[in-house]
C-alpha cells in the first residue's frame, strides 16, 4: 500500500488515511492506486460518437491510422476537448441559471427568504450594461438587470451583454475570429452538434467553436453567477476564517456542506441560528451548531461570512473518517458517489438536496428556494439525532490554519487604491515599476493521482518568491489556507518587492477569490488592469499566467480555455487531455498565441510550472518594455 505521505501534503488527509485503513474503509485514494488510467483515453486518442467505432487511434504514432468514418487524430482529440469544454460550460451555466432563477424569484416576490443585500453591486452591474439607473428604485433596476442576464443564457443571435467588459482590442480580437458567444445555450449546443459524428471536422474550425464556448462561461455564466451571488448575499471583503479539520468540534453537532450553490448553506446558516434549534442541540446534550463547508460551497460563504472551511475536493471522504461529522448535506458537482458509502460506514447522514443530483443510498431532502429553511431545518434535526446517538470513536485531526480571504475585485480595486483614489494605478505603477513583477491565478481541483495540495503550494511559494502577486480560487486556494499561506504574515516567503507592496497594504501576497465561478473575478481584474493603462491595450499583453496543477474535472478545462482564449497563457498539471505530436496540441499551445490570443502550457513539475510562467511573464515585460 502508498505510504499517506506519498499520497498527501495535507496533514489532516494523511492521519484520516491511516484511520480509514484501520477501520478497512475504502478511499478513492485507494481505487487511484488500483485503477491505472487507459492508456488510450488518457491521452483522449478514442472516440465513440457512433457505433461504427468505438475507433482507438495510436498514440505512439498519431497518424498511422484514422477512424471507421476516417476521423484523424486531430479530429478526435479537438472534439473530445470540445466535448470537455462543453460539459464544464454546461456546470457552470447551470449553475449561474439556478442563481439567476433565484434573482428572478426575490425581484418576482415569490422568493421571500432572501434579499437584494447589495445593492451597490446592483447598480454597478447594471451600469456595466447601460441599464439607467438615476432616480430608480433598487427593484426597477433589479428588474431590467434580470432581463438583460437572462440573455447570457437564451439569446440566440447578438453578443452577450458582459462582452461590454471586455477590453477593446481582445474584442476585437474575438470578432475577427467570429467566436463572440451568442447564449451560452447556444454555444453549447452547437459545440455538441458540431463534435458529432460527421460534422465538423476541421480542428481549427472545432478550436474555434471551443473557445467561443469557453467564453460563454467565462464572461457568461460564471460571472452572472458571481455577480448574482454578490448582490443576493453580499460582495465579499476580506475576513478572517480558520481552515482545516481542525474546525470540526467534537462537543458540538457538526455539519458539513459540500457543493456549489451557495444558497444551500446561506439558508444553513439560518437555520442555525433558529433559537429552538440551537436548543434542541443543547437538549441533545451538545453544546451547539457547527457549520462547516467544504470545496466550492465553502469557499462561498468563507468568502462572505467568515463560516469554516474543512478542505477541499480529495479530503472531502476522509473527513467523514473522523467519525464527528453528524450530517453531510451536497447539492451539485464534484460529490463524489462514493461519500455515501463512506457515510454508512461512520453512521454519517448523508443527504442530496437538489434535484439535479440524486445519489443512490443518500437520502434527498429537496432544496425548494421558496421555502428554503424546510429543507434546512430538516436536516439540522437528522444531524442533531446523530450526534445523540453517536457510537463511534471520534479522532479529530488537530489542525487548523488561520488566514484571510474574500478579496473580490471591487475590494482589491479599493485596497490597493485607498479611499483617496480607489483603482487599479497602484497595482499598474507597482508592475510597471518592477516592484511586482506580474501577476498570476493559481486555481482548480485537487487529484489522488497528484499528491494532494503538493503542486499547488509549491508552485505559489516560487511565483511569489519571485515577486508574482498570487490570486486564487477552488481547491487550490484551500491548500495554500491550510499550508498558512493566505495571511499577512506570508509576506515574508515573498521577494523583497512584492513583501514591500504586502506590508504597505497590509495584504497576503495571495490573494484567494472564493470559489471556481469566482475565476470571473480574475477575469475582471484583467480587464481593469488593461483599462487602468500602461500594460498594454489587450488581456494578451499583460504580464501574467494562470495554472491549474492539480486538475481533475471538466470544468477546469473550461476555465482553461476561457482564460486562452481571453489572452492568458494557462499551464495545467500532471494530464493534459490530448495525444503529443499532434496539429492540435500545436494549435493549442503554440499558433492561438499568434492570432491574439493565450495559449496552453503543461508541465508535472511545480518548479516547471513556475518557470513557464515566469519566462512567460518576462516575455510580456519585455515587449511592453517593462523590463529593467
Ligand atoms: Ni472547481 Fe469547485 Fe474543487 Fe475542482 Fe471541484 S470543488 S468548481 S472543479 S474539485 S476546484
Ligand atoms: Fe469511429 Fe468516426 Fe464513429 Fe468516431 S465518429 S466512433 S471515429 S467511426
Amino acid at each position: 500500500l502508498i505510504r499517506p505521505e506519498d499520497i498527501t501534503t495535507c496533514d489532516s488527509t494523511q492521519q484520516m488515511i491511516h484511520k480509514a485503513r484501520k477501520d478497512g474503509v475504502e478511499l478513492f485514494f485507494d481505487r487511484a492506486e488500483s485503477m491505472r488510467p487507459c492508456p488510450i483515453g488518457n491521452e483522449s486518442a478514442c472516440c465513440k460518437h457512433c457505433s461504427m467505432g468505438p475507433c482507438r487511434l495510436n498514440t505512439k504514432d498519431p497518424y498511422s491510422r484514422v477512424g471507421i468514418c476516417g476521423a484523424t487524430i486531430d479530429t478526435i482529440v479537438a472534439r473530445n476537448f470540445g466535448r470537455m469544454v462543453a460539459a464544464g460550460t454546461a456546470a457552470h451555466t447551470d449553475h449561474g441559471m439556478a442563481m439567476l432563477d433565484l434573482f428572478r424569484g426575490v425581484v418576482e416576490g415569490t422568493v421571500k427568504d432572501f434579499e437584494i443585500k447589495d445593492p451597490i453591486k446592483l447598480r454597478e452591474v447594471a451600469e456595466s450594461l447601460d441599464i439607467p439607473t438615476e432616480d430608480r428604485t433598487t427593484l426597477e433596476i433589479a428588474k431590467d438587470l434580470y432581463k438583460a442576464l437572462e440573455l447570457t443564457y437564451t439569446q440566440v443571435d447578438g453578443e452577450i451583454p458582459l462582452v461590454k467588459r471586455v477590453p477593446a482590442k481582445t474584442l476585437e480580437t474575438w470578432r475577427q475570429e467570429g467566436i463572440v458567444p451568442r447564449g451560452a445555450m447556444r454555444e453549447i449546443m452547437e459545440m455538441m452538434h458540431r463534435t458529432a459524428m460527421g460534422v465538423d471536422q476541421d480542428y481549427e474550425n472545432i478550436t474555434k467553436q471551443i473557445s467561443r464556448t469557453a467564453l460563454a462561461d467565462g464572461w457568461g455564466g460564471s460571472m452572472v453567477s458571481t455577480d448574482i451571488s454578490d448582490i443576493l448575499f453580499g460582495t465579499p471583503s476580506p475576513v478572517e476564517v480558520e481552515v482545516d479539520m481542525g474546525v470540526l468540534k467534537e462537543d458540538h453537532v457538526n455539519i458539513i456542506v459540500h457543493g456549489h450553490e451557495p444558497i444551500l448553506l446561506e439558508a444553513m446558516i439560518v437555520s442555525a441560528g433558529s433559537p429552538s434549534l440551537k436548543q434542541m442541540a443543547v437538549d441533545a446534550g451538545a453544546k451547539g451548531i457547527n457549520l462547516v463547508g467544504m470545496c466550492c460551497s465553502g469557499l462561498d460563504v468563507l468568502s462572505r461570512h467568515g463560516i469554516p472551511h474543512a478542505g477541499n475536493f480529495s479530503s472531502t471522504e476522509a473527513v467523514l473518517v473522523s467519525g464527528a461529522v453528524d450530517a453531510m448535506t451536497v447539492d451539485i458537482q464534484c460529490i463524489k458517489q462514493d461519500l455515501a458509502k463512506v457515510c454508512e460506514c461512520y453512521e454519517t447522514v448523508f443527504i442530496t438536496t437538489n434535484y439535479r443530483a440524486k445519489i443512490e443510498g443518500a437520502m434527498h431532502v429537496e432544496m425548494d428556494e421558496h421555502n428554503p429553511l424546510e429543507c434546512t431545518d430538516e436536516i439540522i434535526i437528522k444531524a442533531i439525532s446523530r450526534y445523540k446517538h453517536r457510537n463511534k470513536a471520534i479522532q479529530i485531526p488537530r489542525r487548523k490554519a488561520k488566514g484571510i480571504h474574500g478579496f473580490s475585485h471591487e475590494y482589491i480595486k479599493y485596497m490597493l487604491g485607498g479611499s483617496f483614489r480607489s483603482g487599479y494605478e497602484p497595482l499598474n505603477e507597482n508592475i510597471i515599476n518592477g516592484r511586482i513583477r506580474g501577476a498570476a491565478g493559481v486555481v482548480g481541483c485537487t487529484n489522488p493521482r497528484s499528491k494532494q495540495d503538493f503542486s499547488h503550494v509549491e508552485l505559489v511559494k516560487e511565483l511569489i518568491k519571485n515577486d508574482i502577486l498570487v490570486v486564487q480560487t477552488g481547491c487550490s486556494q484551500m491548500a495554500l489556507a491550510k499550508a498558512g499561506l493566505t495571511t499577512p504574515g506570508a509576506a515574508a516567503l515573498a521577494g523583497p518587492g512584492l513583501a514591500e507592496v504586502c506590508e504597505t497594504v497590509g495584504i497576503p501576497p495571495v490573494l484567494g477569490l472564493g470559489a471556481c465561478v469566482d475565476n470571473s473575478r480574475i477575469l475582471m481584474i484583467l480587464a481593469e488592469m488593461v483599462k487602468t493603462g500602461g500594460l498594454g491595450e489587450a488581456i494578451a499583453d499583460l504580464p501574467v499566467a494562470g495554472c491549474a496543477p492539480e486538475w481533475m474535472s471538466e470544468k477546469a478545462i473550461a476555465i482553461g480555455q476561457y482564460f486562452v482564449a481571453s489572452g492568458v497563457f494557462t499551464v495545467f498539471g500532471h494530464t493534459f487531455p490530448i495525444t503529443k505530436g499532434t496539429k492540435f496540441e500545436k494549435h493549442l499551445f503554440e499558433e492561438l498565441a499568434g492570432k491574439g490570443f493565450g495559449k496552453w502550457g503543461f508541465a508535472s513539475d511545480p518548479i516547471e510550472m513556475a518557470r513557464l510562467m515566469i519566462a512567460h511573464i518576462d516575455r510580456k515585460r519585455k515587449d511592453l518594455g517593462i523590463d529593467k
